[in-house]
């Protein structure tokens, strides 16, 4: 039985992989981080499934980073765990990179020194690209890296050093670049899931508006359930490589508002204002991946589409909101 490690098990990607490969046959271990309401630590996860097993750890405690590694010797290391929210990484720049730069090293010594032999996965964002785009309105591999944010930079450190890793000691331990992704496992704070509760509630009588920051950035979106099954197949890949996860189809905030409303017999223009708490120090325009080397590679394609994603969020949040 092949047995994999999960930080940020309890995220929205890391609930997907747990199921993932819980159902290929692996046994799952994970960390959690310490919370004071302790029901936030598995509300993604069901705990009580066989195979699977969750304990406390954190990115920034290195000795029990080592300590688990060395006992769970596991096959596959899966480093999800992040401070993931752009903007608030304008407000908590420092802790965002200790955990999402500092962090990933903190991993890589960890799984360097207990159990080298093991294959390692960090989840790098199109959020490091930044204000990059190719002639051809994509960014890929090869697009040089232009961080906006706290976050993008320190997502940019854990992808160099998780390549510098792979050469310096021959380790296992690449790279899967994803543009954003979602469910209705996303936090609501991230827009695709604000928009849909936000219009959700409208619909249902509860809100009035829904506030915005820019509706005018553009993302490639996908989702999670795709994205942790790519995960699964570039840490297998027979070379230590890095590959970009994207749908190859963007569309603007404005335009996914207009959908969600429209699909709730509603118009956006009647209830979103925008509110500048919402806008970023320095945003990020436009993202577009070319994800061809991944398909080529692997055969990877999509299940979802932009429409059937926004439609299971639509469908969840009214199943939730009576
Ligand atoms: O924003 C705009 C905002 O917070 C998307 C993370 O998973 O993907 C995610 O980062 C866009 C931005 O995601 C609001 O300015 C407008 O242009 O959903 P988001 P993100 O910042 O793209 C990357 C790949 C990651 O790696 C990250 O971890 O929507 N926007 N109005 C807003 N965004 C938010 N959150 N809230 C608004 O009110």
């Amino acid at each position: 039985m092949k047995k994999a490690f999960i930080t940020g098990i309890n995220g929205q990607d890391g609930s997907y992989l747990t199921e993932y490969l819980l159902g290929l046959g692996y046994e799952v271990h994970g960390i959690v981080r310490r919370n004071s309401v302790p029901e936030h630590q598995q509300s993604r996860i069901e705990l009580a499934r066989e195979n699977l097993h969750v304990s406390y750890g954190d990115l920034l405690d290195t000795s029990g980073l080592y300590k688990l590694l060395s006992n769970i010797q596991p096959d596959e290391i899966y480093n999800l765990a992040a401070q993931s929210h752009v903007r608030i990484s304008f407000d908590v720049p420092q802790f965002t990179a200790q955990t999402n730069a500092l962090g990933a090293l903190n991993l890589l010594e960890a799984y360097r020194n207990s159990c080298p032999q093991a294959k390692y996965y960090q989840a790098s964002s199109s959020e490091m690209f930044g204000t990059s785009v190719e002639s051809d309105n994509y960014q890929r591999e090869t697009t040089p890296l232009k961080p906006t944010s706290p976050y993008g930079c320190a997502k940019v450190f854990a992808y160099n050093i998780t390549r510098n890793y792979r050469k310096s000691y021959n380790l296992h331990a690449v790279n899967g670049i994803l543009f954003n992704h979602e469910s209705p496992r996303r936090g609501s704070n991230f827009v695709t899931n604000k928009v849909v509760k936000a219009a959700v509630l409208i619909k249902k009588g509860k809100a009035d508006i829904l506030e915005l920051g820019n509706m005018d950035a553009y993302r490639d979106w996908g989702h999670s359930k795709d994205y942790v099954r790519a995960m699964h197949m570039i840490i297998n890949h027979d070379i230590a490589d890095d590959f970009v996860v994207a749908t190859g189809e963007s569309h603007s905030v404005r335009e996914m508002t207009e959908y969600v409303f429209s699909k709730l017999d509603m118009n956006y223009k009647d209830y979103v204002v925008q509110n500048p708490k919402f806008l970023r120090p320095e945003e990020l325009p436009y993202l577009r991946g070319d994800s061809s080397r991944l398909r080529k590679t692997f055969n990877w394609t999509p299940e979802y589409t932009f429409e059937s994603l926004m439609d299971e969020m639509i469908e969840f949040w009214m199943q939730q909101i009576k």
